[in-house]
């Protein structure tokens, strides 16, 4: 395993990177890691993906080029609390893009796109000790630095595609962006609340007054998207007048 521990990055104190040609999934290796003992902030990056995971049980295509990176936390906080990490993740994600170009996105709840398509995910997983004491939590993040699937519901792009093929950055340098920003916006929250990530988050949210579809494993509902609540739900008023506050699901432009 030591063989993995990489030294020659300039990472933010507490922070160590484990490196792998290949993994089938960096969310699934780091859990293991986790059970075995590793410390918080320990991150585990791959080349590749065999089994690249998305939310709900869906995949996420992994060619070599791109970034698979998945960040272990031990905070000492509910479950629920836990998952403000996700606006975390993209938060750090949407600045570091933001570096390379001024079109990026965040579509609601962790997409972050480019010209509004999809050029990042995040996955966020948890494992529990008790029944609502957090052991820990995997934060894996994916962005298409150079390839993208062109079969998704939702279009992809890469970000090398939207910079005209100009993107030439290698990965410890990417990592260590995406490391410092995840550090600076981690930190905030740890230290204030989710109300100052989602303040900065909707300087990048796209779509709020617009008529969406919202595609989720109970049904779909059509509407306008009014809102991000101060915990994070989309608030859509469907075409019936009815408003709700959904905290799972995925958007569609109508
Ligand atoms: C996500 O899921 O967007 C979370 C993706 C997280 C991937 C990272 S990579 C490192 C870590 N280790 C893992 O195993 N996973 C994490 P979701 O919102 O469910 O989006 C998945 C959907 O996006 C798929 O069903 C496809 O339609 C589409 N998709 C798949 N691969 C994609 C890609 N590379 N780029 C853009 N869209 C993609």
């Amino acid at each position: 395993m030591s063989d993995n521990k990489v030294q020659n990055v300039d990472l933010p104190k507490g922070y160590q990177l484990y490196l792998f040609d290949e993994l089938p999934s960096t969310n699934d290796h780091l859990k293991e890691l986790a059970d075995s003992g590793y410390a918080h902030k320990s991150i585990v990056c791959a080349r590749s993906q065999s089994k690249g995971k998305g939310r709900l049980g869906r995949s996420w295509v992994s060619a070599k080029g791109n970034l698979f990176i998945s960040y272990l936390f031990r905070p000492d906080v509910t479950l629920e609390k836990a998952g403000e990490l996700s606006f975390v993740a993209s938060l750090a994600v949407a600045n570091v893009l933001s570096k390379f170009t001024d079109k990026v996105a965040c579509k609601w709840p962790n997409d972050i796109l480019i010209n509004r398509k999809k050029v990042s995910g995040v996955l966020l997983e948890t494992k529990l000790n008790g029944e609502n004491n957090l052991e820990y939590i995997v934060m894996g993040i994916g962005i298409n630095l150079r390839t993208n699937p062109t079969d998704t519901p939702y279009q992809a792009t890469n970000l090398n595609d939207e910079l005209g093929g100009k993107f030439n950055t290698d990965l410890l340098k990417i990592i260590e962006l995406l490391t410092n920003e995840i550090e600076t916006v981690y930190t905030i929250w740890n230290n204030e609340s989710l109300s100052s990530i989602l303040d900065n988050l909707r300087r990048y949210m796209i779509g709020i007054g617009e008529k969406i579809e919202i595609r989720r494993p109970t049904g779909n509902d059509k509407g306008i998207l009014l809102n991000i609540t101060d915990k994070g739900l989309l608030v859509l008023e469907k075409t019936n007048g009815e408003i709700e506050e959904i905290s799972v699901g995925d958007v569609f432009w109508q």
